[in-house]
Protein backbone atom coordinates (compact mmCIF):
# COMPACT_ATOMS: atom_id res chain seq x y z
CA UNK A 1 0.00 0.00 0.00
CA UNK A 2 1.57 3.75 -0.67
CA UNK A 3 2.23 5.98 1.78
CA UNK A 4 -0.61 7.97 1.26
CA UNK A 5 -2.99 5.36 0.67
CA UNK A 6 -2.16 4.22 4.38
CA UNK A 7 -2.29 8.01 5.82
CA UNK A 8 -5.75 8.42 4.20
CA UNK A 9 -6.54 4.74 5.87
CA UNK A 10 -5.19 6.16 9.03
CA UNK A 11 -6.99 9.55 9.15
CA UNK A 12 -10.12 7.92 8.74
CA UNK A 13 -9.35 5.50 11.84
CA UNK A 14 -8.93 8.75 14.29
CA UNK A 15 -12.07 10.17 13.01
CA UNK A 16 -10.47 12.97 11.19
CA UNK A 17 -12.68 12.21 7.78
CA UNK A 18 -15.91 11.53 8.74
CA UNK A 19 -18.89 10.29 6.43
CA UNK A 20 -23.10 11.44 7.79
CA UNK A 21 -24.35 14.32 7.53
CA UNK A 22 -22.94 18.14 8.59
CA UNK A 23 -23.56 21.56 8.19
CA UNK A 24 -21.07 23.34 7.28
CA UNK A 25 -19.78 26.93 7.69
CA UNK A 26 -21.48 28.35 4.64
CA UNK A 27 -24.67 26.87 5.56
CA UNK A 28 -24.63 23.61 3.16
CA UNK A 29 -25.10 20.12 4.23
CA UNK A 30 -21.89 17.82 3.36
CA UNK A 31 -22.19 14.21 3.36
CA UNK A 32 -18.41 14.37 4.40
CA UNK A 33 -16.30 15.97 7.31
CA UNK A 34 -12.92 16.79 7.57
CA UNK A 35 -11.49 17.77 11.26
CA UNK A 36 -7.91 17.60 11.29
CA UNK A 37 -7.36 19.32 14.82
CA UNK A 38 -7.56 15.63 16.21
CA UNK A 39 -3.80 14.84 14.64
CA UNK A 40 -2.23 16.68 17.54
CA UNK A 41 -2.91 13.89 19.54
CA UNK A 42 -1.17 11.42 17.41
CA UNK A 43 2.59 12.56 17.26
CA UNK A 44 3.94 9.67 14.73
CA UNK A 45 0.62 10.41 12.12
CA UNK A 46 1.59 14.59 12.73
CA UNK A 47 5.13 13.72 11.63
CA UNK A 48 4.45 11.83 8.74
CA UNK A 49 2.11 14.57 7.33
CA UNK A 50 4.25 17.09 7.85
CA UNK A 51 7.30 14.63 5.97
CA UNK A 52 4.54 13.59 3.14
CA UNK A 53 3.64 17.45 3.01
CA UNK A 54 7.23 18.13 2.40
CA UNK A 55 7.84 15.93 -0.56
CA UNK A 56 4.75 16.53 -2.50
CA UNK A 57 6.58 19.91 -2.52
CA UNK A 58 9.89 18.58 -4.39
CA UNK A 59 7.46 16.70 -6.52
CA UNK A 60 6.02 19.75 -8.36
CA UNK A 61 7.24 21.28 -11.04
CA UNK A 62 9.06 23.62 -10.89
CA UNK A 63 9.46 23.04 -7.05
CA UNK A 64 8.36 26.14 -5.17
CA UNK A 65 11.40 27.97 -3.41
CA UNK A 66 10.70 29.81 -0.22
CA UNK A 67 12.91 30.68 2.83
CA UNK A 68 10.18 30.79 5.42
CA UNK A 69 6.88 29.06 6.41
CA UNK A 70 3.86 30.53 8.20
CA UNK A 71 0.70 27.65 9.13
CA UNK A 72 -2.69 29.15 8.93
CA UNK A 73 -3.90 29.70 12.30
CA UNK A 74 -4.87 27.73 14.26
CA UNK A 75 -4.95 23.49 12.89
CA UNK A 76 -2.41 24.08 10.60
CA UNK A 77 0.15 25.57 13.29
CA UNK A 78 1.70 22.32 14.38
CA UNK A 79 1.88 21.15 10.91
CA UNK A 80 4.21 24.16 9.71
CA UNK A 81 6.19 23.88 13.26
CA UNK A 82 6.86 20.16 12.34
CA UNK A 83 7.91 20.82 8.80
CA UNK A 84 9.71 23.38 10.28
CA UNK A 85 12.02 21.77 12.58
CA UNK A 86 12.39 18.77 10.98
CA UNK A 87 13.81 20.61 7.80
CA UNK A 88 15.22 23.49 9.33
CA UNK A 89 13.51 26.22 7.96
CA UNK A 90 12.73 29.09 9.64
CA UNK A 91 8.55 29.27 11.01
CA UNK A 92 6.34 33.10 10.99
CA UNK A 93 2.97 32.72 12.85
CA UNK A 94 0.59 34.97 11.59
CA UNK A 95 -1.60 36.31 15.01
CA UNK A 96 -4.95 36.03 14.63
CA UNK A 97 -6.13 38.36 17.34
CA UNK A 98 -3.93 41.22 17.07
CA UNK A 99 -2.40 42.91 20.74
CA UNK A 100 -3.59 45.66 21.75
CA UNK A 101 -0.56 46.27 23.79
CA UNK A 102 3.19 45.67 23.58
CA UNK A 103 4.58 45.47 19.77
CA UNK A 104 1.45 44.87 18.48
CA UNK A 105 2.63 43.05 15.62
CA UNK A 106 0.53 40.51 13.40
CA UNK A 107 3.30 38.73 12.05
CA UNK A 108 5.93 37.26 14.76
CA UNK A 109 9.21 35.93 13.93
CA UNK A 110 12.58 37.06 11.68
CA UNK A 111 12.02 37.94 8.62
CA UNK A 112 13.18 39.93 5.62
CA UNK A 113 11.60 42.39 2.96
CA UNK A 114 11.71 40.11 -0.09
CA UNK A 115 11.64 36.89 1.35
CA UNK A 116 9.80 34.21 -0.13
CA UNK A 117 7.05 32.23 2.64
CA UNK A 118 5.39 29.24 2.05
CA UNK A 119 1.59 29.29 3.60
CA UNK A 120 0.71 25.46 5.23
CA UNK A 121 -3.07 24.74 5.64
CA UNK A 122 -4.62 21.60 7.01
CA UNK A 123 -7.47 21.80 4.44
CA UNK A 124 -8.67 24.39 1.78
CA UNK A 125 -12.55 25.03 0.63
CA UNK A 126 -12.72 28.38 -0.99
CA UNK A 127 -9.29 29.19 -0.24
CA UNK A 128 -10.28 32.48 2.42
CA UNK A 129 -8.01 31.63 5.16
CA UNK A 130 -4.82 31.03 3.18
CA UNK A 131 -5.42 34.31 1.81
CA UNK A 132 -6.26 36.19 5.20
CA UNK A 133 -2.44 34.57 6.39
CA UNK A 134 -1.37 36.09 3.05
CA UNK A 135 -2.60 39.15 3.38
CA UNK A 136 -0.69 40.50 6.14
CA UNK A 137 2.30 38.24 5.04
CA UNK A 138 2.53 40.33 1.72
CA UNK A 139 2.07 43.41 3.53
CA UNK A 140 5.46 43.20 5.10
CA UNK A 141 7.24 42.72 1.69
CA UNK A 142 7.05 38.86 1.86
CA UNK A 143 6.77 37.11 -1.26
CA UNK A 144 3.51 34.69 -1.14
CA UNK A 145 3.51 32.38 -4.55
CA UNK A 146 2.85 29.14 -2.90
CA UNK A 147 0.56 27.11 -0.23
CA UNK A 148 0.58 23.94 0.64
CA UNK A 149 -2.54 21.88 2.06
CA UNK A 150 -3.13 18.54 3.57
CA UNK A 151 -6.38 18.21 1.76
CA UNK A 152 -8.15 19.96 -0.99
CA UNK A 153 -11.93 19.58 -0.71
CA UNK A 154 -11.71 20.71 -4.62
CA UNK A 155 -14.41 23.38 -4.30
CA UNK A 156 -12.82 26.21 -5.74
CA UNK A 157 -9.83 27.05 -3.37
CA UNK A 158 -7.38 26.24 -6.38
CA UNK A 159 -8.95 28.68 -8.83
CA UNK A 160 -9.86 31.30 -6.30
CA UNK A 161 -5.73 31.25 -4.92
CA UNK A 162 -4.67 31.16 -8.49
CA UNK A 163 -6.89 34.38 -9.21
CA UNK A 164 -4.68 36.22 -6.36
CA UNK A 165 -1.16 34.85 -7.65
CA UNK A 166 -0.69 31.72 -5.19
CA UNK A 167 0.28 27.94 -6.21
CA UNK A 168 -1.58 25.42 -4.53
CA UNK A 169 0.33 21.81 -3.93
CA UNK A 170 -2.39 19.73 -1.85
CA UNK A 171 -1.34 16.10 -0.89
CA UNK A 172 -4.88 14.79 -0.87
CA UNK A 173 -8.10 15.78 -2.61
CA UNK A 174 -11.08 15.11 -1.49
CA UNK A 175 -12.18 12.45 -4.38
CA UNK A 176 -8.98 10.82 -3.86
CA UNK A 177 -9.95 9.78 -0.38
CA UNK A 178 -13.33 8.25 -0.69
CA UNK A 179 -11.53 6.43 -3.85
CA UNK A 180 -9.06 5.03 -1.09
CA UNK A 181 -11.65 4.15 1.51
CA UNK A 182 -13.94 2.31 -1.28
CA UNK A 183 -11.17 0.41 -2.34
CA UNK A 184 -10.30 -0.84 0.71
CA UNK A 185 -13.81 -1.30 2.08
CA UNK A 186 -14.50 1.28 4.49
CA UNK A 187 -17.47 2.95 2.58
CA UNK A 188 -19.52 1.70 0.03
CA UNK A 189 -19.66 2.94 -3.13
CA UNK A 190 -23.36 4.28 -2.68
CA UNK A 191 -21.22 6.36 -0.45
CA UNK A 192 -18.89 7.76 -2.77
CA UNK A 193 -21.27 8.56 -5.57
CA UNK A 194 -22.77 10.38 -2.93
CA UNK A 195 -19.96 12.49 -1.82
CA UNK A 196 -18.93 12.92 -5.71
CA UNK A 197 -22.69 14.38 -6.55
CA UNK A 198 -22.22 16.72 -3.59
CA UNK A 199 -18.57 18.11 -5.07
CA UNK A 200 -20.23 18.31 -8.52
CA UNK A 201 -22.95 20.63 -7.04
CA UNK A 202 -20.68 22.63 -4.92
CA UNK A 203 -17.42 22.99 -7.02
CA UNK A 204 -17.25 26.66 -6.70
CA UNK A 205 -17.45 27.78 -3.59
CA UNK A 206 -16.61 31.35 -3.44
CA UNK A 207 -14.41 33.25 -1.05
CA UNK A 208 -16.71 34.23 1.40
CA UNK A 209 -17.78 38.12 0.29
CA UNK A 210 -17.95 40.23 3.42
CA UNK A 211 -20.55 41.56 2.27
CA UNK A 212 -22.90 44.04 4.60
CA UNK A 213 -25.47 42.19 6.83
CA UNK A 214 -28.18 45.40 6.30
CA UNK A 215 -29.16 48.09 4.50
CA UNK A 216 -28.26 50.49 7.09
CA UNK A 217 -24.64 52.24 8.87
CA UNK A 218 -26.11 50.73 12.23
CA UNK A 219 -27.27 46.92 10.57
CA UNK A 220 -24.06 47.14 8.81
CA UNK A 221 -21.35 44.62 10.61
CA UNK A 222 -17.69 45.64 10.06
CA UNK A 223 -15.47 43.22 8.29
CA UNK A 224 -12.15 43.23 8.98
CA UNK A 225 -9.24 45.13 6.29
CA UNK A 226 -7.21 41.80 5.75
CA UNK A 227 -10.65 39.75 5.03
CA UNK A 228 -11.74 42.44 2.53
CA UNK A 229 -8.25 42.53 1.03
CA UNK A 230 -8.54 39.02 -0.17
CA UNK A 231 -11.73 39.91 -2.28
CA UNK A 232 -10.04 43.03 -3.79
CA UNK A 233 -8.47 42.17 -7.61
CA UNK A 234 -7.14 45.70 -7.98
CA UNK A 235 -3.41 45.54 -6.61
CA UNK A 236 -3.45 49.03 -5.06
CA UNK A 237 -6.65 48.49 -3.23
CA UNK A 238 -5.60 45.01 -2.28
CA UNK A 239 -2.46 46.12 -0.79
CA UNK A 240 -3.51 48.96 1.02
CA UNK A 241 -5.70 47.05 2.99
CA UNK A 242 -3.00 44.91 3.46
CA UNK A 243 -1.18 47.81 4.83
CA UNK A 244 -3.40 48.40 7.37
CA UNK A 245 -4.07 45.57 8.86
CA UNK A 246 -0.36 44.48 8.92
CA UNK A 247 0.55 48.22 10.84
CA UNK A 248 -2.58 48.29 12.54
CA UNK A 249 -3.55 52.06 10.81
CA UNK A 250 -6.27 53.44 9.06
CA UNK A 251 -4.73 56.97 9.60
CA UNK A 252 -3.43 58.85 5.56
CA UNK A 253 -1.59 61.88 6.67
CA UNK A 254 -2.33 64.84 4.17
CA UNK A 255 1.01 66.07 3.83
CA UNK A 256 0.11 69.76 2.95
CA UNK A 257 3.52 71.49 3.91
CA UNK A 258 4.99 74.31 2.64
CA UNK A 259 8.18 72.42 0.69
CA UNK A 260 8.96 68.99 -1.19
CA UNK A 261 11.87 69.17 1.45
CA UNK A 262 9.58 69.47 4.38
CA UNK A 263 7.04 66.73 3.15
CA UNK A 264 10.22 63.96 2.50
CA UNK A 265 11.50 64.85 5.92
CA UNK A 266 7.52 64.75 7.70
CA UNK A 267 7.21 61.39 5.61
CA UNK A 268 10.16 59.81 7.21
CA UNK A 269 8.87 60.92 10.75
CA UNK A 270 5.59 59.76 10.59
CA UNK A 271 5.83 56.79 8.41
CA UNK A 272 5.87 54.42 10.65
CA UNK A 273 1.95 55.90 11.99
CA UNK A 274 0.74 55.43 8.59
CA UNK A 275 -0.86 53.50 5.50
CA UNK A 276 -1.11 56.90 3.29
CA UNK A 277 0.06 59.25 2.21
CA UNK A 278 -1.63 62.07 0.85
CA UNK A 279 -0.01 64.71 -1.22
CA UNK A 280 -0.92 68.19 -3.32
CA UNK A 281 2.31 68.41 -5.39
CA UNK A 282 1.30 71.22 -7.06
CA UNK A 283 1.86 73.18 -3.85
CA UNK A 284 5.45 72.52 -3.57
CA UNK A 285 7.63 75.45 -5.05
CA UNK A 286 10.91 73.09 -5.01
CA UNK A 287 9.41 70.13 -6.53
CA UNK A 288 12.28 68.54 -8.83
CA UNK A 289 11.86 65.43 -11.50
CA UNK A 290 12.99 63.21 -8.78
CA UNK A 291 10.87 63.75 -5.74
CA UNK A 292 8.66 60.63 -6.58
CA UNK A 293 11.73 58.56 -6.65
CA UNK A 294 12.42 59.90 -3.45
CA UNK A 295 8.88 59.95 -1.74
CA UNK A 296 9.04 56.29 -3.15
CA UNK A 297 12.04 55.09 -1.47
CA UNK A 298 10.36 56.36 2.43
CA UNK A 299 7.52 54.94 1.45
CA UNK A 300 8.61 51.62 0.77
CA UNK A 301 11.14 51.36 3.99
CA UNK A 302 7.52 52.79 6.35
CA UNK A 303 5.62 50.26 4.33
CA UNK A 304 3.03 52.86 3.15
CA UNK A 305 1.20 53.83 -0.11
CA UNK A 306 1.13 57.32 -1.91
CA UNK A 307 -2.40 59.23 -3.19
CA UNK A 308 -1.85 62.38 -5.07
CA UNK A 309 -5.25 64.38 -4.37
CA UNK A 310 -5.00 65.71 -7.87
CA UNK A 311 -8.35 65.84 -8.55
CA UNK A 312 -9.05 65.05 -11.92
CA UNK A 313 -11.94 66.43 -13.50
CA UNK A 314 -11.49 66.53 -17.08
CA UNK A 315 -12.53 64.52 -20.48
CA UNK A 316 -11.24 61.61 -20.88
CA UNK A 317 -8.42 62.18 -22.95
CA UNK A 318 -7.28 65.55 -21.61
CA UNK A 319 -7.08 63.52 -18.05
CA UNK A 320 -4.53 60.04 -19.36
CA UNK A 321 -1.85 63.30 -20.86
CA UNK A 322 -2.20 65.29 -17.16
CA UNK A 323 -1.88 61.71 -15.49
CA UNK A 324 1.40 60.80 -17.28
CA UNK A 325 2.72 63.95 -18.69
CA UNK A 326 3.78 67.43 -17.26
CA UNK A 327 6.56 68.17 -14.75
CA UNK A 328 5.01 66.18 -12.38
CA UNK A 329 4.49 62.82 -13.85
CA UNK A 330 1.95 61.47 -10.83
CA UNK A 331 1.31 58.06 -12.99
CA UNK A 332 5.33 57.37 -12.22
CA UNK A 333 5.14 57.50 -8.43
CA UNK A 334 1.21 57.89 -6.94
CA UNK A 335 -0.34 54.29 -6.01
CA UNK A 336 -3.52 56.11 -5.91
CA UNK A 337 -5.33 59.32 -7.43
CA UNK A 338 -8.50 60.72 -7.00
CA UNK A 339 -10.84 61.91 -9.65
CA UNK A 340 -14.34 63.90 -9.89
CA UNK A 341 -17.12 62.07 -11.46
CA UNK A 342 -18.68 65.38 -13.26
CA UNK A 343 -17.64 64.40 -17.06
CA UNK A 344 -18.97 60.99 -16.41
CA UNK A 345 -17.27 57.77 -16.90
CA UNK A 346 -15.18 58.56 -19.53
CA UNK A 347 -12.69 59.86 -16.97
CA UNK A 348 -12.59 56.61 -15.26
CA UNK A 349 -11.89 54.99 -18.33
CA UNK A 350 -9.05 57.47 -18.89
CA UNK A 351 -7.16 57.27 -15.84
CA UNK A 352 -7.73 53.73 -16.31
CA UNK A 353 -6.10 53.13 -19.72
CA UNK A 354 -2.70 54.50 -17.86
CA UNK A 355 -3.30 53.42 -14.47
CA UNK A 356 -4.23 49.45 -14.63
CA UNK A 357 -1.04 48.61 -16.33
CA UNK A 358 0.90 50.06 -13.74
CA UNK A 359 -1.23 48.69 -10.99
CA UNK A 360 -2.54 51.88 -9.54
CA UNK A 361 -6.38 52.77 -7.92
CA UNK A 362 -8.42 55.27 -8.73
CA UNK A 363 -10.44 56.99 -5.55
CA UNK A 364 -13.93 58.48 -6.97
CA UNK A 365 -15.12 61.85 -4.79
CA UNK A 366 -18.65 60.72 -4.23
CA UNK A 367 -18.93 63.23 -1.29
CA UNK A 368 -16.73 66.34 0.15
CA UNK A 369 -16.11 67.36 3.39
CA UNK A 370 -16.72 70.91 2.48
CA UNK A 371 -19.58 73.05 3.93
CA UNK A 372 -22.39 73.82 0.95
CA UNK A 373 -20.56 71.20 -1.21
CA UNK A 374 -22.60 69.60 -4.11
CA UNK A 375 -21.51 65.91 -4.08
CA UNK A 376 -24.73 64.24 -2.15
CA UNK A 377 -27.78 62.55 -3.08
CA UNK A 378 -28.04 61.32 -6.52
CA UNK A 379 -24.67 62.52 -7.26
CA UNK A 380 -23.09 59.70 -4.84
CA UNK A 381 -25.27 57.22 -6.09
CA UNK A 382 -23.50 57.90 -9.66
CA UNK A 383 -19.86 57.68 -8.17
CA UNK A 384 -21.42 54.19 -6.71
CA UNK A 385 -22.94 53.04 -9.88
CA UNK A 386 -19.64 54.54 -12.04
CA UNK A 387 -17.00 52.74 -9.53
CA UNK A 388 -19.09 49.42 -10.13
CA UNK A 389 -18.21 49.47 -13.44
CA UNK A 390 -15.40 50.43 -13.37
CA UNK A 391 -14.50 47.94 -9.77
CA UNK A 392 -10.86 46.51 -11.61
CA UNK A 393 -9.50 49.93 -11.22
CA UNK A 394 -11.61 51.89 -9.31
CA UNK A 395 -10.71 51.20 -5.43
CA UNK A 396 -13.50 53.54 -3.66
CA UNK A 397 -14.60 56.78 -2.37
CA UNK A 398 -13.71 59.82 -0.80
CA UNK A 399 -16.48 59.43 1.66
CA UNK A 400 -17.63 61.43 4.56
CA UNK A 401 -20.89 59.40 5.39
CA UNK A 402 -20.68 56.04 3.88
CA UNK A 403 -22.95 54.44 6.65
CA UNK A 404 -25.93 56.19 5.60
CA UNK A 405 -25.76 56.11 1.81
CA UNK A 406 -28.81 53.94 0.50
CA UNK A 407 -28.42 50.15 -0.72
CA UNK A 408 -25.39 47.70 -0.32
CA UNK A 409 -22.07 48.84 -1.39
CA UNK A 410 -19.34 46.68 -2.62
CA UNK A 411 -17.44 45.81 0.01
CA UNK A 412 -13.83 45.71 -1.87
CA UNK A 413 -14.04 49.28 -2.07
CA UNK A 414 -12.41 51.94 0.29
CA UNK A 415 -13.55 54.71 1.77
CA UNK A 416 -11.24 57.57 2.70
CA UNK A 417 -12.64 60.38 4.80
CA UNK A 418 -11.38 64.09 4.97
CA UNK A 419 -12.20 66.97 7.66
CA UNK A 420 -10.50 64.52 10.78
CA UNK A 421 -9.61 66.13 13.64
CA UNK A 422 -9.83 65.70 17.38
CA UNK A 423 -12.68 67.80 18.10
CA UNK A 424 -15.38 68.66 15.85
CA UNK A 425 -15.26 72.09 14.09
CA UNK A 426 -14.02 73.74 10.72
CA UNK A 427 -11.92 75.91 9.51
CA UNK A 428 -12.54 79.80 8.63
CA UNK A 429 -13.05 78.34 4.82
CA UNK A 430 -15.78 76.15 4.78
CA UNK A 431 -13.71 73.04 6.20
CA UNK A 432 -15.76 71.17 8.60
CA UNK A 433 -14.34 68.29 10.73
CA UNK A 434 -15.39 65.22 12.52
CA UNK A 435 -13.93 63.20 15.35
CA UNK A 436 -11.65 59.74 14.62
CA UNK A 437 -14.25 57.85 16.12
CA UNK A 438 -17.48 59.83 14.54
CA UNK A 439 -15.69 58.85 11.52
CA UNK A 440 -15.05 55.18 11.49
CA UNK A 441 -17.19 53.96 14.16
CA UNK A 442 -20.74 55.88 13.41
CA UNK A 443 -20.13 57.05 9.55
CA UNK A 444 -18.73 53.45 8.75
CA UNK A 445 -15.72 55.06 7.01
CA UNK A 446 -12.33 53.06 6.89
CA UNK A 447 -9.40 55.81 6.94
CA UNK A 448 -8.79 59.00 8.36
CA UNK A 449 -7.21 61.80 6.25
CA UNK A 450 -5.84 63.64 8.67
CA UNK A 451 -3.64 67.09 7.49
CA UNK A 452 -3.41 69.97 9.90
CA UNK A 453 -4.07 68.22 13.49
CA UNK A 454 -1.19 66.90 12.38
CA UNK A 455 0.78 68.83 10.70
CA UNK A 456 0.19 71.82 12.91
CA UNK A 457 0.75 70.01 15.96
CA UNK A 458 3.75 71.01 18.32
CA UNK A 459 4.86 66.83 17.48
CA UNK A 460 3.51 65.84 14.32
CA UNK A 461 5.14 62.28 15.20
CA UNK A 462 3.02 62.41 18.63
CA UNK A 463 0.28 63.70 16.99
CA UNK A 464 0.42 61.05 14.18
CA UNK A 465 0.67 58.09 16.53
CA UNK A 466 -2.56 59.61 18.81
CA UNK A 467 -4.27 59.71 15.66
CA UNK A 468 -3.79 56.41 14.50
CA UNK A 469 -4.51 54.53 17.68
CA UNK A 470 -7.79 56.29 17.87
CA UNK A 471 -8.98 55.72 14.00
CA UNK A 472 -7.62 52.09 14.95
CA UNK A 473 -9.58 52.01 18.38
CA UNK A 474 -12.62 52.87 16.66
CA UNK A 475 -12.35 50.00 13.70
CA UNK A 476 -11.40 47.38 16.80
CA UNK A 477 -14.45 48.61 18.07
CA UNK A 478 -16.77 48.62 15.36
CA UNK A 479 -15.44 44.98 14.35
CA UNK A 480 -17.92 43.35 16.18
P1 LIG B 1 -7.02 69.26 6.95
O1 LIG B 1 -5.85 70.09 7.26
O2 LIG B 1 -7.10 67.96 7.82
O3 LIG B 1 -8.30 70.02 6.91
O4 LIG B 1 -6.72 68.72 5.47
C1 LIG B 1 -7.63 67.97 4.73
C2 LIG B 1 -7.00 67.51 3.44
O5 LIG B 1 -7.94 66.73 2.73
C3 LIG B 1 -6.58 68.62 2.50
O6 LIG B 1 -5.45 68.18 1.82
C4 LIG B 1 -7.73 68.74 1.54
O7 LIG B 1 -7.28 69.15 0.26
C5 LIG B 1 -8.24 67.33 1.47
N1 LIG B 1 -9.68 67.21 1.22
C6 LIG B 1 -10.63 67.73 2.05
O8 LIG B 1 -10.36 68.35 3.05
N2 LIG B 1 -11.94 67.57 1.76
C7 LIG B 1 -12.36 66.89 0.68
O9 LIG B 1 -13.57 66.74 0.47
C8 LIG B 1 -11.36 66.37 -0.16
C9 LIG B 1 -10.03 66.52 0.13
BR1 LIG B 1 -11.83 65.41 -1.64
Amino acid sequence: MDSMESLILELYEIEAVKFGSFKLKSGIISPIYIDLRVIVSFPALLRRVADLLFSCLAAASPPPRFDLVCGVPYTALPIATVVSVEHGIPMLMRRKEVKTYGTGKSIEGVFAKGQACLVVEDLVTSGASVLETAAPLRAEGLEVADAVVLIDREQGGRENLANQGIRLHSMLRLSGIVEALVRHGKISEEKQREVISFLDENRMVKVPSPAPAGDKAKTRVRVSYGERAAVVKNPAGRRLLEVMEAKQSNLCLAADVSTAKELLAIADKVGSEICLLKTHVDILPDFTPDFGSQLRTIADRHNFLIFEDRKFADIGNTVTMQYEGGVYRILDWADIVNAHIIPGPGIVEGLSQKGLPSGRGLLLLAEMSSKGNLATGEYTSAAVRIAEEHSDFVIGFISVNPGSWPGSVNPGFIHATPGVQMVVGGDSLGQQYNTPHSVISERGSDIIIVGRGIIKASDPAEAAKEYRLQGWEAYRASLQ
